[in-house]
């Protein structure tokens, strides 16, 4: 029987640490989710990040949107949080003097983009604009460490948030490893990254945290203290680096699409 993913417990058998919440840029207390479905909102396209988009809430996560942008598939969707300066009311464009953009793999004849405009926010139900939070500033300097424990997002499954740790540092980037999954998930980002959060995090959104996989590393120390390793396998010598050391540099591509962002649901 699979116990339920509990980070104190985890910590204690793994002999690691949370990163503060001060690193990250996230608020301190999570942003209230006031969305709904079939709400309409401006967002930028994440193929194409200089145009303007509309953009359908088809989810609900935690402090997350899952949104589709209008004109587009269904092969594509992504997930912001309420407080993303990706996303904006609708109007907001035009006030700024900006014009709407169809999205990138608009389904339709280019032409046909102004009448779809029309037609798609013709009875639309609109976001209010109290329901986007304010983004938080960036924490002043990259404060994490290697062997930090925190939650993040899978890019390759970004639904879903999950353990992991922090593998290397340098500069302003950090090396986000998955707990249990050998790399195969592992990435660089800014540590200003809207896409990791503290320990805990998705216990106060109600997003579901997943579990780590199958092959969790213990240090020595904790490792002695552990008496039925059934789940966690012992694997002190291997560091998270040594496991994916050219994923270096090697960016998510922000001009194709990945295909890989949608789920049944
Ligand atoms: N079911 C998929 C998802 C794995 C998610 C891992 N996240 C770090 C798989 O097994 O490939």
């Amino acid at each position: 029987v699979k116990k339920h993913f509990n980070w104190e417990n985890y910590l204690k058998e793994t002999g690691s640490l949370a990163a503060p919440p001060h690193c990250f840029r996230q608020s301190r207390i999570p942003p209230s989710n006031d969305f709904r479905v079939g709400m309409k909102l401006e967002a930028h396209d994440p193929r194409n990040v200089t145009s303007v988009c509309i953009a359908t809430v088809v989810g609900i996560t935690g402090a997350r949107l899952r949104l589709r942008l209008d004109g587009s598939d269904n092969k594509n969707d992504f997930w912001r949080l309420v407080d993303s300066s990706d996303i904006q009311p609708i109007g907001t464009c035009e006030k700024k003097g900006g014009m709407l953009q169809p999205p990138l793999g608009f389904q339709m004849n280019a032409s046909s983009w102004p009448m779809f405009l029309l037609r798609t926010l013709n009875g639309a139900e609109m976001a209010p604009a109290a329901f986007f939070k304010k983004e938080p500033t960036k924490p002043a300097p990259n404060c994490f460490r290697v062997g930090m424990k925190l939650e993040a997002v899978d890019k390759k499954n970004p639904y879903l948030i999950c353990p992991a740790t922090i593998g290397d540092v340098k500069g302003d980037e950090v090396f986000i490893t998955f707990d249990g999954w050998r790399g195969a998930f592992d990435y660089w980002c800014r540590y200003d990254s809207r896409d990791i959060f503290p320990v805990g995090w998705c216990g106060l959104t109600g997003d579901a945290l997943q579990p780590p996989g199958n092959n969790v590393s213990l240090t020595k120390r904790s490792a002695k203290a552990q008496t039925s390793p059934s789940k966690v396998t012992q694997r002190p010598m291997q560091s998270p680096q040594k496991s994916a050391p050219a994923q270096r540099g090697r960016k998510p591509s922000r001009g194709k699409p990945t295909g890989q962002s949608s789920v049944p649901q």
